[in-house]
């Protein structure tokens, strides 16, 4: 038998579609769809290695109980009562708030999980909550709520019009883009150029991206700040700013015109490292552009200061002119309005309670990830005693991950909702690992949302899924059954799913897309005989569907109280003294540290695929000649590497790509601790790098962990 199926790879944020070939039972293929509207036949090496996910032998097909003689196989039946009853101990010895839940990126690739999660949630109704958006983007979406009332309200670059793209710390040639899904990413970029366009990269690396750009500049890192202050400077000096249209849609322009004042390119030069005629040459030909975006992505949300970044980021835009107009920043209609499911399940929310130690915000219901080992290890009243991860290795990816992994193996109990036994869930009691995502349908619940294009599409499953298999979904739903309730914030939905339930049936995540399409924007909203969206009609058109170019959106996005766009946001104008005072402070000279991706690599958990790590190490410390030099490392020797917090050991990559003063270490190796049970990724070379970056450096508004711009010093060791 030989089929043939169509689907979204839901491995990042690019929605490539795929053509997956099955004969008698095996995928014999995976490739670019060229019929997909979106993707246009792009792909890249990662997709075809879900072949590789689905198929490894070390990946978990049954819950797993960890004894002394090693993990056991155990039933479904058992792993869910033992999890709920030594959850519920904990719980009623500890209260509440002593159950930890840490979510990790791949729950935002998959509806089940990002739906079952809210109503786990509330069931355990636990103020520890975490994610991994504390090391990612909370301080664009802490930015957005507080300009534009709602931390949904996401603008994203309208790459198919602009005719200049400034980008500050993201690298799409190797990431794919983030909150900026554009399938085909070269083919996109490169359009702005074809159209006599220009794209400027800032970056304290000359990374892959910079070959597709007119021009690359070195930033100091964590700097970015400093240097959009200077941007502005320019702009408002020069009068490029039209202060009367855009003052009709904004608040706080006056103020905000006000403090750029203070930051002429000369006062910012030093700090950031770009002279004061580079940074007025980047403000001129971004206001002279017919139509111009700015987009600052993970460079510069992992900085001191990334909410001031941020922010200053989306205000570069609005001041000119570049705000809501095609080739500018644009707000998405998706089929599903992801917005409102998050104001109705998150909120836009901040400080309504603070970390029990540290004191650190919570940012829509979350805890930031930089205090969640010392929740653990310092004893008191709520203290974290029991964790469930889903979906996450914060080992790997969160500040100081060494701290974590020592907290972790002194909990009283902890669950992972994974597929692998990893740096992370090795400490878990109990792991129970949900089907592959081939073996369940997938709709992009959240990137559709963040598009430069409206689309749709469903992806049916590719393979059976195993008899006693379950989804994330599935497995969240009968734990937060069993531990309460899932409580979706609606009583009467949540009474009729627990009866539902008790009655041995359960809703399927499928059933609540299909809903939840035929009630947004392009849905027959329950009319009968209406059409329009729905699951039937997505499984209809399998390369997916096009809905068309981004429009204005206006007041709809813009949610503000007065429905204008704030300009100057309090706790942001706040937090500029702290800027100023590390502006023009002494600053320390040495060596900083900062991490980066590959293509070949998906955070820390794609490094079992054989087809992914062959190939020469990519692991290596990059360093500029002229600070090996001073340090007398050659190319491939062996050095620790040193921050406050711990040590590694890194092979010496010499490389003028990466600024004087800056070194650079790829995130999510690291794998020495699980090479038993990871056996590929086991023999990888390279370090965590989260065992240098230092849980204390944090961006306090959203505590936000600054991974970016972390002191280090290197010693050779041979
Ligand atoms: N292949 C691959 N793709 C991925 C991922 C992956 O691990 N591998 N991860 C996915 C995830 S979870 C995300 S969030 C996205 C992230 O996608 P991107 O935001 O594109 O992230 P990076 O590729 O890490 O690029 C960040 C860039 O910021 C630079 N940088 C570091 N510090 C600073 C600074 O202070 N200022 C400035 N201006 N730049 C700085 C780095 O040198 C780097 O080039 O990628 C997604 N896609
Ligand atoms: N120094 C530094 N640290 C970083 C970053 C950086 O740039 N530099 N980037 C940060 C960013 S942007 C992110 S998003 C985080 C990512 O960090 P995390 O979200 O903590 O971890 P991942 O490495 O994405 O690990 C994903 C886990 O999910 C499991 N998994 C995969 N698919 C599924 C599934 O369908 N269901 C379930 N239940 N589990 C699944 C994998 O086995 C793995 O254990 O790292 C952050 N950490
Ligand atoms: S770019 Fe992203 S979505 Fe596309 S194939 Fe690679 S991992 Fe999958
Ligand atoms: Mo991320």
């Amino acid at each position: 038998m030989h089929t043939t199926h169509y689907r979204t790879c839901n491995l990042c944020e690019a929605m490539c579609g795929m053509v997956i070939t099955v004969e008698e039972g095996r995928i014999t293929g995976i490739r670019g769809d060229e019929e997909d509207p979106f993707s246009r036949g792009h792909i890249c090496p990662k997709g075809p290695a879900m072949r590789e996910v689905y198929e490894d032998p070390d990946r978990l097909r049954h819950p797993m109980r960890r004894t002394r003689v090693g993990w056991q196989r155990i039933s479904w039946e058992e792993a869910f009562t033992e999890a709920a009853a030594r959850i519920s101990e904990v719980r009623a010895k500890h209260g509440r708030d002593a159950i930890g839940l840490y979510a990790g990126n791949p729950t935002v690739h998959n509806h089940g999980a990002t739906i079952g999660l809210q109503g786990f949630a509330r069931a355990l109704g636990s103020k520890s909550r975490f994610d991994a958006n504390s090391q990612d983007a909370n301080p664009k979406l802490f930015a957005c709520m507080l300009m534009y009332g709602d931390q949904a309200s996401i603008p994203i670059p309208d790459v198919d019009r602009t005719d200049h793209l400034l980008i500050f710390g993201a690298n799409p040639a190797a990431s794919n883009g983030s909150l900026l899904t554009l399938g085909d990413v070269k083919g996109r970029l490169r359009g702005i150029r074809d159209r006599g366009g220009r794209i400027v990269l800032v970056d304290p690396r000359r990374s892959e991206t910079a070959a597709w750009c007119d021009a690359h500049h070195f930033v100091r890192p964590g700097s970015d700040a400093a240097l959009l202050l200077g941007i502005l400077q320019v702009l408002f000096t020069d009068g490029k700013i039209d202060r009367a249209t855009v003052g009709e849609s904004t608040r706080g322009l006056d103020e905000l015109a006000t403090i750029a004042l203070r930051f002429p390119p000369e006062r910012v030069a030093d700090a950031t490292g770009l002279s004061p005629s580079v940074i007025r040459t980047i403000a001129r030909d971004f206001a002279a552009a017919p139509r111009a975006v700015a987009y600052g992505r993970v460079g510069i949300c992992h900085g001191a200061f990334s909410s001031i970044a941020s922010w200053l980021c989306e205000a570069l835009n609005v001041v000119t002119g570049n705000f809501d107009r095609d080739g500018g920043a644009m707000f998405t209609r998706p089929a599903i309005d992801l917005g409102a499911l998050a104001r109705r399940l998150v909120g836009n929310r901040w400080g309504r309670w603070k970390s029990r130690v540290r004191g650190l915000p919570e940012f829509g219901g979350q805890l930031p990830g930089a205090v969640m080992a010392e929740e653990m290890d310092t004893p008191g009243d709520g203290q974290i005693r029991a964790f469930i991860t889903i979906a996450g290795n914060p080992v790997l990816s969160t500040p100081n991950g060494e701290r974590l992994a020592t907290a972790l193996a002194k909990l009283d109990f902890m669950v992972a909702i994974d597929p692998f036994i990893n740096e992370t869930t090795r400490h878990a009691h109990l792991i129970l690992p949900p089907l592959n995502a081939l073996e369940r349908g997938h709709y992009d619940l959240v990137f559709h949302a963040l598009a430069v294009r409206n689309t749709a599409k469903w992806s049916p499953p590719v393979m059976p899924a195993p008899d006693d298999g379950r989804d994330d979904w599935a497995i969240l739903y009968e734990l937060g059954m069993r531990l309460g309730g899932m409580r979706f914030g609606a009583p009467l939905l949540d009474g009729a799913a627990r009866l539902v339930w008790r009655a041995g049936w359960s809703l399927t995540a499928d059933r609540v897309i299909d809903l939840l399409l035929r009630a947004g924007a392009y849905g027959g909203r329950f009319v009968p005989f209406r059409g329009g969206l729905s699951l039937a009609a997505l499984r209809k058109t399998p390369h997916g569907i096009d809905l068309g170019p981004l429009l204005p959106a206006g007041r709809e996005k813009v949610r503000t109280q007065g429905g204008k766009v704030d300009l100057a946001p309090a706790p942001l104008v706040a937090d500029l003294p702290r800027l100023e005072r590390w502006l023009d402070g002494q600053r320390a000279n040495g060596l900083v540290l900062i991490g980066r991706r590959h293509l070949r690599s998906n955070n820390s958990w794609m490094h079992n695929c054989p087809s992914l790590v062959k190939g020469p190490d990519r692991s290596g410390l990059l360093i500029h000649p002229t600070d090996a030099d001073r340090l007398g490392l050659t190319d491939g020797q062996a050095v620790r590497v040193r921050s406050r917090v711990g040590a590694v050991a890194a092979t010496v990559r010499r490389s003028d790509e990466i600024m004087p003063g800056v070194v650079s270490l790829p995130h999510g190796y690291g794998h020495a601790a699980a090479a038993d049970t990871l056996r590929v990724a086991g023999t990888v070379a390279g370090p965590n790098i989260n065992a240098l970056t230092d849980e204390e450096l944090v961006d306090p508004l959203t505590g936000t962990a600054a991974l970016s711009g972390v002191p280090v010093t290197i010693e050779a060791t041979d």
